[in-house]
């Protein structure tokens, strides 16, 4: 089994957690996670830009939540109440890009584990979309089957590509093998990306169910939810390229057609409300490009805490069932 190894601390925490880079004091109900970066690809630099996401969203915390003790509309809730005493940011992973990939991607499976069985919520911040998969490994830790739920303008059901199985076309293939994973419900789909009529085929014969972002503006999100057993333990991966570019221009394939904020907001909290969201990652910012007051970073930020929120407050009970 490998032993937890200390991870690096960010530039600022998220928000105002306690930072704690040693494993020594690793104990909490929720746990927030940097993960710079995933198996790269031949045809891309390293490293990419995304890898820069998770110190960039943290540094906009006084953006998308100026004082956890004020009030929060979106959730009826103030932050500051609603969350369990025990949550930390555990810092970032990185890899320096040489050795080996499946070293890095088993320490962070490793971590997220041990978060996992001590029953904690996972948030992840990315990293390309590649960072999912080393955390999904990690889901039989969990205890019960998991759905996931995954925002994205891609279906990322590539088995390989130029020989590389664990990057940011493949996690949703790759979490379909993996035992714990009960179903799939896939939503924000459109234009083109790296999949391909078999991987459509592949998808659907697993019994993922997709929704494309034009199916939700004409539909609403009433037929999404009704694809989430109620009750089951629930695992989210948010691509930022799944919103709206308007809402979340700073990704590396900005997409015309996108999922709203004020679509996915309200969803999520439905979610977080009625299953137990046992981890989440948002992944696939890029920095380099956030021009307009960091919209794409505080994007980020207001969404993991209307989930956080959602997940812990008065008005939930299925994390503080888990806790009393
Ligand atoms: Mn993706």
């Amino acid at each position: 089994m490998t032993s937890l190894q200390p991870t690096t601390a960010p530039a600022r925490p998220f928000l105002d957690w306690p930072v704690i880079t040693d494993p020594v004091g690793w104990n909490a109900d929720i746990a927030l996670l940097g993960i710079q970066h995933s198996e790269p690809y031949a045809h891309d630099p390293f490293p990419n830009d995304q890898s820069r996401a998770p110190d960039a969203i943290r540094a906009k915390s006084e953006s998308f939540c100026y004082n956890p003790a004020h009030w929060d509309f979106d959730t009826g809730s103030d932050l500051a109440s609603s969350l369990p005493p025990r949550h930390i940011d555990i810092g970032n992973v990185g890899w320096s890009g040489k050795g080996d990939y499946g070293n890095y991607a088993a320490a962070i499976t490793a971590r997220v584990r041990h978060f996992w069985r001590q029953g904690a919520q996972i948030v992840v911040l990315g990293g390309d979309h590649g960072v999912t998969i080393p955390v999904v490994d990690a889901l039989d830790a969990v205890g019960e089957p998991v759905h996931i739920l995954h925002i994205d303008a891609h279906l990322d059901w590539r088995e390989e590509v130029g020989g590389v199985r664990r990057g940011y076309s493949n996690p949703l293939q790759w979490a379909s093998k993996i035992k714990a994973v009960s179903g799939m419900t896939q939503i924000g789909l459109r234009a083109i990306g790296s999949a391909r009529r078999q991987e459509i085929e592949a998808a659907r014969s697993y019994g993922s169910h997709l929704f494309s972002a034009e199916q939700i503006h004409a539909d609403g999100m009433d037929a999404v939810l009704a694809t989430i057993p109620r009750g089951c333990a629930v695992y989210l991966t948010i691509d930022a390229d799944g919103l709206d570019p308007t809402e979340m221009p700073a990704v590396m394939a900005p997409t015309p057609g996108g999922i709203y904020f004020r679509q996915l907001a309200p969803l999520l909290r439905k979610v977080a409300r009625s299953n137990r969201i046992v981890g989440m990652d948002i992944v696939e910012v890029a920095p380099s490009f956030d021009f307009a007051n960091g919209l794409t970073c505080i994007m980020a930020g207001r969404l993991i805490l209307n989930v956080l929120s959602a997940s812990w407050n008065q008005g939930s009970t299925v994390w503080r069932s888990t806790r009393n």
